[in-house]
């Protein structure tokens, strides 16, 4: 290895170091700012007991995003085994900015009378 390739190789080492550095400082920084919650309320439109997750059509989540519908990941077996397609709940979806997203204190809300399934 020639000289110059050592020293380019060196240099991009100690870049690498220095950034692991600086992001490692601002996790610190921010540390009472890693976990946040906010309340939601929507509808479950699927259940996916062995990917430990569900589809649910959510309202506005205010401050932190608009109503859709995307995948929970829920991390409590028992919440996520008692949830059915189709139910309406209330829950706390828990942002983690390390270990990312999910939902926890699920409600599993009683039907409207007016809204009640044809059968
Ligand atoms: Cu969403």
């Amino acid at each position: 290895m020639d000289m110059r390739r050592r020293m380019s190789r060196l240099v991009t080492g100690l870049a690498l170091v220095t950034l692991v550095a600086v992001a490692g400082g601002a996790c610190k920084a921010r540390d009472q700012l890693t976990v946040r919650s906010y309340a939601m309320q929507g509808k479950v439109l699927a259940v996916d007991v062995q990917g430990k997750q569900a589809t649910i059509q959510h309202g506005d989540i205010p401050g932190f995003m608009g109503a859709m519908t995307m995948a929970y990941p829920i991390k409590d077996d028992e919440a996520l085994a008692r949830l059915k397609k189709g139910d309406e709940i209330k829950a706390v979806v828990v942002v983690d900015d390390t270990k990312g997203l999910w939902l926890e204190h699920i409600q599993i809300l009683p039907p409207a009378p007016s809204a009640a399934p044809a059968k």
